[in-house]
């Protein structure tokens, strides 16, 4: 019998709700929860799809244990693997000292989990080395919240996203990142056209779609344009000085140095032009509601802490904070960004908004566990953390829910430091990912509707998450790994004791955590798990007694700082950490896709997900190819001062020249090589440690590959994936991916200078399935091309071209449709390699919902129809709404050529 179960998406911070239909075993369906306050029952491309991932063959089932470096990994039994991490732990800890261990964790744990790992780290090992990614993702907004409001806390609720008059968006795709806020802007916007949206990006993205204004501004420039809107709001005199007086303090200094940041000035520095800032400048002067939505094009820089801050002094200088439709409001990634930072999971934080170096802090932190202290050293940083694990400091890692192999920069250190730690525990869902081959104690987790607890969106509202079905085999929830784990070390470590991780649910946990928030900013202490099953999700601060949550703060003006006054900061302008120079003339970007989410661990099990973007491709503008003497679509080497990549490139005007895109999602798995972060940068912010990963210096050029494959093969996508993927090792490019709606495929291109040798070949070609059977085969040895197709029941179900690839997407074509007729047959026999009618383009999905390709919507174009007319006669936009503003874009293009064409007649 089907039944119900209401819970979250486990993907972005827009924490949408989600009705998950399942048969008390398997998952079968996912719809959009219409009472949750975040998404009123819509879900974007990522959360409607949620069901269609988590593929068993890449699911971790049994924990698993390496005896010794060098040894694989057998399966083990929860037993004998916790008691042997447990011994590791203490040997390590009695020997060595508690900071010789390390916990680094992620803002896509529950708020129970993180609580356990914090208790875990500070109360039984003593140490404040438990750092999470959110410290590649939100530590910025962390210390510009704290540093200019005095707490960390956004203000603002998404309603006033929809009641602002000016809206400034900066470093924010929120089109791809956060889609279902996006939607909600878009009805706004459509029922408001007066409100006027800014963005602020280097690159032209689908969320310019929106805009009325969009500041193309070189990239790393953001602290420059902000004090030049200051500047002007100064001159013009649309500032609010009473606001200034009554609530804040430090703008003399800001002042002083604002009057340095000249529009001229300005205008150069950011590679605008003047009359766009002063538009900006006089739209935010005059809005009767101005708010600002970042992410991380502000965050992820070296002055992450400065642009922050910078964008928050507008605020205060305006008075735009603390009323509906105002605000400076800082959109999290991760869907529990937020409670790593009420729990205090980075290695400077304690929980309930506490600071780990604070005596006071630590005291109350401490009393509340029932241990004499808290550690007082500095606990190491994500970055410093891997440092010190690659020099020998840290001795033992416990990883959970990240893949740093995958998501940290400089990845060629992170390998090395993984492979050099005596002792790394990973804790995770699926076991494909890069960090797990490094894990010597591999320990299965539940994840998406296999688990309980809560999580805090954006906006500050927590909600239940609730189990749908049973883990898989052995998986267990998350902090129930943790406090088994603790509940050994501390056997080991202070014997005889009370236990401090007597949980059985993870209600206790939250039971034990809240009153720790009793009067901090954050003050949840008057919710229950209870009360969020009677009446729903609800905003911070809910204190004891509270009948309701709270969806705006300082209303009255009063900050959480200790004069109750916010504070402007004057940092000056500082220029990204790797200056353009002439090895390295260009600056890399990096950043989310539509349809993936990070490493693609969960996202790369569903084929669908691939029709959007099929394959890492780095977007050049037309000019830096030209320059190069580069097609699209030809390989070509990446190089940064840290590593290389072979990629294809393609054209893509929505980066300027001197730039070049790449999306982040690309590790070892997917792309040979060890993905995009083998190019980032390690610097990072000297405040909030937050690594600079969208500014890294480049070169592209030309590489000869000739010898090219293509292969494609239907069925057990994921073992395939796993007994193939060595392989492509041997070669200088592979990138591998799933294709296909109702039949998943796995699809793979790899390229090398010379064919490989012939006994490589002929293992991939078994594990293909063309080596014998129903195959036809073609081989010209002398010119060193093959070509492979096997038919079962009239369709094709395996093809492999070898040497030269130039059908591949003809034949791909042929697959899909379920082709194998006697044109096939005649291309297959003959030495030709150009498939029949030169070949079809290949084509990707548009809308992913509706299954309409780009091909149809461009046809339908240029039919005549438009946004509407593309909807009733395609259907694409209709579900989700994920597409439209790239169906939008191909509009606007047709506008604009048809513009172009009428100028030159
Ligand atoms: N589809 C999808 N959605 C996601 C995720 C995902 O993996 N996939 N991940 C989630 C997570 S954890 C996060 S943190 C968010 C990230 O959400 P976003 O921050 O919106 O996404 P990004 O694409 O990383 O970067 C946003 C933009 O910053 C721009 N940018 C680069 N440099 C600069 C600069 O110097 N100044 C300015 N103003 N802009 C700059 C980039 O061009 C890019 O368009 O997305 C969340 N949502
Ligand atoms: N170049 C570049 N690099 C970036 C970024 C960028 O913009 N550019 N963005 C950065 C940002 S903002 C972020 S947030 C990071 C994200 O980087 P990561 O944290 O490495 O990203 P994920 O792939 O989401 O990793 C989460 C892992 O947890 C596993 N998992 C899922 N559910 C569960 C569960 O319930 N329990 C456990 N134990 N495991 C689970 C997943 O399989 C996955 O492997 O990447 C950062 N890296
Ligand atoms: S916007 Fe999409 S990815 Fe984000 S929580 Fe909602 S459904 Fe999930
Ligand atoms: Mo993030």
């Amino acid at each position: 019998m089907t039944q119900t179960t209401a819970s979250t998406c486990c993907y972005c911070g827009v924490g949408c709700g989600v009705l998950i239909e399942h048969d008390g075993e398997t998952i079968l369906g996912v719809r959009g929860d219409p009472n949750h306050p975040a998404n009123f029952g819509k879900l974007c491309s990522k959360g409607s799809t949620l069901h269609l991932t988590g593929d068993l063959d890449a699911r971790g089932l049994y924990p698993e244990l390496r005896l010794g470096k060098g040894l694989a990994r057998s399966r083990s039994d929860w037993d004998s693997a916790l008691d042997h991490a447990a011994n590791v732990f203490a040997d390590t800890i009695r020997e060595h000292g508690p900071d010789s261990v390390a916990f680094y964790i992620s803002g896509q744990l529950l708020t129970e989990d993180y609580y356990a790992f914090n208790k875990l780290a500070r109360a039984l090992v003593g140490t404040n080395n438990i750092d999470s990614n959110s410290r590649l993702c939100m530590s910025s907004a962390v210390v510009g919240y704290k540093r200019s409001l005095g707490a960390d806390a956004p203000p603002c609720s998404y309603e006033d996203i929809e009641q602002s008059d000016c809206l400034l968006i900066a470093g924010s795709n929120m089109a791809y990142a956060h889609p279902i806020l996006f939607r909600r802007l878009e009805t706004a916007k459509a029922q408001r056209p007066d409100m006027k949206i800014i963005v602020v990006d280097p690159r032209r993205t689908d969320t310019c779609e929106l805009a009325d204004l969009h500041l193309a501004i070189l990239p790393g420039t953001d602290v420059a344009l902000f004090h030049g809107i200051l500047h002007i709001l100064l001159w013009e005199g649309w500032i609010d000085r009473r606001y200034i007086d009554a609530h804040t303090e430090g703008f003399d200094e800001l002042k002083t140095l604002v009057r340095d940041y000249t529009p001229v000035a300005v205008a150069d520095i950011c590679g605008i032009p003047q009359a766009d800032l002063l538009l900006a400048a006089e739209w935010i002067g005059k809005a009767p509601g101005f708010l600002s939505l970042w992410c991380m094009g502000l965050n992820q820089s070296s002055s992450g802490s400065a642009k922050n801050s910078a964008l928050i002094n507008l605020h205060l200088a305006t008075g735009q904070i603390g009323r509906p439709g105002t605000g400076p409001f800082s959109l999290t990634g991760q869907p529990n960004a937020m409670g790593g930072r009420e729990t205090g999971s980075l290695a400077n934080l304690l929980p309930g908004h506490r600071d780990a170096a604070n005596a006071g802090h630590r005291a109350e932190v401490a009393a509340h566990w029932g241990v004499e202290r808290l550690p007082e050293s500095t606990g190491l940083t994500a970055i410093e953390l891997f440092e010190a694990v690659r020099d020998g400091r840290i001795k033992a890692l416990w990883i959970a829910c990240t893949n740093p192999a995958q998501s940290l920069p400089d990845q060629q250190k992170i390998h090395e430091a993984l492979a050099a730690c005596p002792f790394v525990v990973v804790q995770e869902a699926f076991f494909t990912t890069e960090t797990c081959h490094y894990a010597d104690l591999l320990l299965p987790a539940a994840s998406w509707g296999e688990k309980e607890g809560t999580v805090t969106n954006s906006e500050r509202r927590i909600s239940h998450v609730r189990r749908a079905v049973p883990a898989p085999a052995e998986a267990r929830p998350d902090w129930a790994i943790t406090s088994d784990f603790a509940r050994r070390l501390e056997q080991r470590l202070r014997p005889g004791l009370p236990s401090l991780f007597d949980f059985a649910s993870p209600e206790a946990l939250f039971e034990e955590y809240k009153p720790l928030t009793a009067g901090r900013d954050l003050d949840y202490s008057g919710l229950s798990y209870a009360i969020l099953d009677t009446r729903g999700p609800q905003q911070w601060p809910f204190p004891a007694g509270a009948t309701a949550g709270t969806p705006r703060l300082y209303g009255d003006g009063r900050f959480a700082t200790e004069s109750g006054r916010a504070r402007f900061h004057a940092d000056v302008y500082r220029a990204p950490k790797e200056r353009r120079d002439a090895r390295f003339p260009l600056t890399l970007n990096t950043g989310r896709l539509r349809d993936q989410w990070h490493g693609m661990s969960r996202t790369g099990t569903a084929a669908r997900l691939f029709g959007h973007v099929e394959e890492a491709v780095l977007g050049l503008h037309p000019d830096e190819l030209r320059r190069r003497r580069l097609q699209p679509g030809e390989l070509a080497r990446v190089r940064s001062r840290r590593g290389s990549l072979i990629l294809p490139v393609q054209a893509d005007d929505a980066v300027r020249p001197g730039q070049a895109y790449l999306p982040m999602h690309w590790g070892n798995r997917f792309l040979k090589g060890l993905g995009t972060n083998i190019l980032t940068l390690p610097a990072f912010d000297p405040l909030s440690r937050q690594p600079e990963l969208k500014h890294a210096g480049i070169e592209v050029e030309r590489v000869e590959l000739p010898w090219q494959l293509f292969a494609l093969v239907e069925g057990d996508v994921q073992q395939r994936f796993t007994a193939l993927r060595p392989l492509f090792d041997n070669f200088a490019y592979a990138s591998l991916a799933l294709t296909g709606r109702e039949r998943p495929a796995l699809v793979i291109k790899a390229a090398s200078p010379v064919a490989p040798d012939a006994g490589l070949l002929a293992r991939i070609d078994a594990l293909l399935g063309v080596d014998e059977g129903p195959v036809l085969a073609y081989d010209d040895p002398r010119r060193t091309v093959g070509k492979r197709v096997r038919i079962e029941d009239g369709r094709i179900v395996s093809i492999r071209l070898a040497g030269e690839t130039a059908a591949r997407d003809w034949l791909k074509a042929l697959w899909n449709e379920g082709r194998a007729d006697a044109e096939l047959r005649r291309w297959l026999l003959a030495p030709l390699s150009t498939p029949p009618g030169g070949g079809k383009q290949a084509d990707k999905t548009l809308c992913n919902c509706m299954n309409v390709s780009e091909g149809a919507i461009r046809d339908g174009i240029a039919r005549g129809l438009d946004l509407d007319g593309l909807k009733r006669d395609l259907k694409c936009g209709t579900s989700c709404g994920s597409c439209v503003p790239e169906i939008k874009r191909l509009l606007d293009r047709r506008v604009e050529n048809r513009e172009a064409f009428s100028t030159t007649l």
